[in-house]
């Protein structure tokens, strides 16, 4: 079939690449230039291909009676009328609304909305939303409550590279996005400051030249101390303040009671490191511009939102959104983490980024669906919130999975697989038998990335294509024909395509006129131009790679301080639970690693989930390296080796969610939920840790066992060794 170029099967970062086929459709990537990895790709890019053509992979509908008996293959007619019955079944006897849908931000564009337009058209059911709530809720809540709009990056990634001062809080991207470490390295190289705020000594912190060693929960209060210092130190830029933005003195007013060192005692950063990254920040504002960025280590608290908008804030206050080379960002995190939150899988939005509930939009959007306004649901509950109410009395008693691993991404992962069972139907669309699918009773293979043509929104804003590189495996189908099929069962099939450049479109007209506005963006368009950005609202608009340099999408077109107030996370450590847990990723393997453990080289490289212990702690608890450990909070634990560290804040231990079964550490977070964005706190929770003996059988002490020999750890201490407070990395 020949080469093709296309963007990353993973990330946000969506570096391009070149795949060649041979004649046995076997098929290689290689790194192809472009704004964002410039030729670069990761070990997970490198290796996206080995899925294609693994023995691991789904080419056949299966069905089972009964969740605990085997799964038999069956055709897709007889798969499709099952669920369609079942659909049927469940909506006579308990409502509409008694059919859920799971949706994910790596689906393409078309997949989001075609997904987002079932559940409205053809479900008729208000229970929708997506992984998106788990990775970028609380950063779009704060930006549209501050800008009017929701777009991850305000100005291509390139630019990021001219700005002279960065501050990110929580983000590891020389992890998580390796080839975006270039860019950062520039601003380095050039005499600029990276600061990174992170309760890790991370590889990202290593290229930094400040590193804020902030306790778990607490960057809220950090963000608050930084505005109290840039506004008493004469940083804060009167003229932009006065001319673009309202809000600021009641903002003000509660930054002023974070003074530097009531905000050391709650952080742990050193006033010296606050000062330090206030100067830096400030300087870069004078000169060729200052860039505050935040990902998931600041943004997945029960008060993520909060803390997003007290970074926003202290942007505003230097003046920095809408200048060049300048501004607030947040990384965002999935392939199509972007896109995927614009074109209606959210629980209270529709096309265009769109309010479900205001009614113009409503008119709208039905208008292009031909179907009655008053026919479309309302908002309906975020991710955790649904999954907590399913099969429960009154709850949804079946759902349809798209892209989401969720039994093992979602917090309290126990009572999420007892949610499951719950069910009355679990159909789960997946590529391989994940640990979602693997408790399903209708499990429907589906095409992947290199299979599949279609658009994707990037961290910056920018619409890219994905090009179908090899043929998908007979038996395996795209969703957009799936969903079109059960359409049609479901008596609506006229309204739905299974082609995406039709689905795109209809979601251009779809979202005409709304806040992500795609009406001018054509795949003619992004194939000649390498992509375009959003907004485009025509044919002849330019499209939009830098956002606010003349205004605000706002109703008056200023920026919006709002004042914000700091708070504990949802759970602190005590007597019991006497450390804080937090949790992240691994270059090597992608989220619940559903894809990645599957990947024959990624899953030698990293074969099981490590925790971080800082010896003093592990010390107290009675660990060595290498030891078995198990991870208990309030909900459930999790095991792990442990791997000693002197780069972790010793209050503090870290362990990657992308392992299922007793290896799972989301059996042991906390689903506390932000008030706004309804976030989990995937970031901080209360642990204890215990040694797993392992006995001679090889088995280590399950729950129910007669008891692993254990030593429980004691509240920790941060000691000399660990370079509390804040230091030049
Ligand atoms: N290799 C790999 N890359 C990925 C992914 C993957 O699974 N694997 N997933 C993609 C997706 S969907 C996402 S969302 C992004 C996520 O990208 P990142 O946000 O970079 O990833 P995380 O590891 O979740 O968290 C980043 C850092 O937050 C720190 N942290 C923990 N708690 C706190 C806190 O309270 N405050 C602060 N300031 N920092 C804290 C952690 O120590 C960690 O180093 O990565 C994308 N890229
Ligand atoms: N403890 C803890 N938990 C976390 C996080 C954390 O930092 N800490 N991070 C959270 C974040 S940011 C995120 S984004 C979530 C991610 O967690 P998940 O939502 O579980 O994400 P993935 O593992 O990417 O799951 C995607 C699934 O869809 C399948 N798939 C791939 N392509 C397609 C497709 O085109 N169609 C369909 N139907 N399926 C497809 C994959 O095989 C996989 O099974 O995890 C969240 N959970
Ligand atoms: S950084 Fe992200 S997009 Fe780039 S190769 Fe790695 S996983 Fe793929
Ligand atoms: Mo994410």
């Amino acid at each position: 079939m020949g080469t093709t170029a296309t963007h990353c099967a993973y990330c946000a970062l969506q570096c391009a690449m070149t795949l060649t086929a041979d004649a046995g459709g076997r098929v290689t990537v290689g790194p192809r230039d472009f704004p964002t990895n410039r030729g670069g790709l990761c070990q997970k890019g490198w290796t996206a291909a080995d899925l294609l053509g693994s023995p691991e992979r789904l080419t056949t509908p299966l069905l089972r009676d009964g969740r605990s008996g085997p799964f038999r293959e069956a055709t897709w007619d007889e798969a499709l009328e099952i669920v369609a019955g079942r659909i049927r079944d469940t909506q006579r006897a308990h409502g509409r609304d008694a059919v859920a849908v799971l949706g994910g931000g790596g689906l393409t564009n078309e997949k989001a909305y075609q997904l987002g337009k079932f559940a409205r058209v053809a479900l008729r059911t208000k229970n929708i939303d997506y992984n998106g709530r788990y990775c970028m809720s609380s950063a779009a809540a704060a930006s549209n409550r501050a800008f009017g709009i929701d777009r991850g990056l305000p100005f291509p990634l390139p630019d990021l590279a001219e700005t002279g001062a960065v501050l990110i809080a929580g983000g590891n991207v020389a992890e998580t996005m390796p080839p975006f470490v270039q860019h950062l390295a520039a601003v380095v190289d050039r005499g600029g400051s990276l600061i990174i705020a992170d309760p890790r000594r991370t590889a990202t912190v290593e290229r930094a030249t400040l590193h804020l060693p902030v306790m778990p929960g607490t960057d809220l209060a950090l963000a608050l101390g930084l505005l109290h210092i840039a506004v008493a130190d004469g940083h804060a830029d009167r003229a932009y303040i006065q001319d673009r933005t309202t809000g600021f003195e009641e903002t003000w007013r509660a930054a002023a009671q974070w003074w530097p060192e009531r905000v050391e005692r709650v952080t742990g950063v050193s006033v010296l490191a606050q000062r330090a990254t206030v100067a830096q920040l400030a300087a870069g504002a004078r000169g060729r511009g200052a860039v505050v960025l935040t990902a998931r280590g600041a943004e997945q608290q029960s008060k993520g939102t909060d803390t997003v908008t007290a970074l926003i804030n202290l942007t505003l206050a230097l003046g920095l959104p809408g200048k060049p080379h300048s501004g607030f960002g947040c990384i965002t995190g999935q392939g199509n983490g972007q896109g995927g939150r614009e074109h209606g899988q959210k629980a209270d939005q529709l096309p265009g980024y769109r309010k479900i509930d205001d009614p113009a939009a409503r008119a709208h959007v039905a208008g292009v669906w031909g179907v009655d306004p008053d026919e479309l649901p309302g908002p309906g509950p975020s991710a955790y919130e649904l999954i907590e109410s399913l099969g429960a009395d009154g709850g949804p008693r079946t759902l349809l999975v798209h892209g989401t691993n969720l039994a093992v991404s979602s917090p309290r992962g126990r009572r999420v697989v007892e949610r499951l069972a719950a069910l009355d139907t679990l159909v789960v669309c997946d590529v391989v038998m994940s640990e979602t699918a693997a408790l399903a009773d209708v499990v429907l293979p589906v095409t992947q990335w290199a299979e599949e043509d279609g658009t994707m929104t990037n961290l910056e804003g920018r619409v890219i294509r994905r090009r179908r590189a090899v043929a998908p495996p007979p038996g395996v189908r795209s969703e957009l024909e799936m969903l079109t099929a059960l359409a049609d069962r479901l008596g609506r099939g006229d309204r739905f395509s299974a082609d995406p450049e039709t689905v795109f479109d209809e979601l251009r007209r779809a979202s005409a006129g709304g806040i992500a506005d795609y009406a001018g963006i054509s795949w003619d368009r992004i194939d000649a131009e390498g992509g375009v950005f959003w907004p485009c609202p025509s044919d002849t608009h330019p499209g939009t790679p830098r956002l606010f340099a003349d205004g605000f999408p706002t109703p008056d077109g200023r920026a919006r301080f709002v004042a914000v107030e700091h708070r504990p996370p949802a759970e602190d450590v005590d007597a019991d639970h006497p450390v804080y847990l937090t949790t992240g990723r691994v270059l090597q393997q992608y989220q619940s690693g559903a894809q990645t453990r599957r990947v024959p080289a990624l899953a030698a490289a990293v074969t099981e989930p490590h925790v971080e212990i800082h010896p003093d702690l592990a010390g107290r608890s009675g660990l060595a390296d290498g030891d078995l450990v198990r991870v208990v909070s309030r909900r459930g634990d999790a095991v792990g080796r442990v791997r000693l560290t002197t780069t972790i804040r010793p209050d503090t231990v870290f362990m990657p969610f992308h392992w299922g079964g007793e290896q799972a550490v989301n059996r042991v977070t906390n689903p506390a939920l932000d008030p706004i964005s309804r976030m989990p706190e995937f970031k901080v929770c209360a642990v204890r840790l215990e040694r797993v003996v392992v006995s001679q059988g090889g088995s280590c002490g399950t729950d129910g066992d007669t008891g692993p020999e254990v030593s429980p750890s004691r509240r920790s201490r941060p000691t000399a060794d660990w370079s509390e407070g804040g230091s030049a990395a």
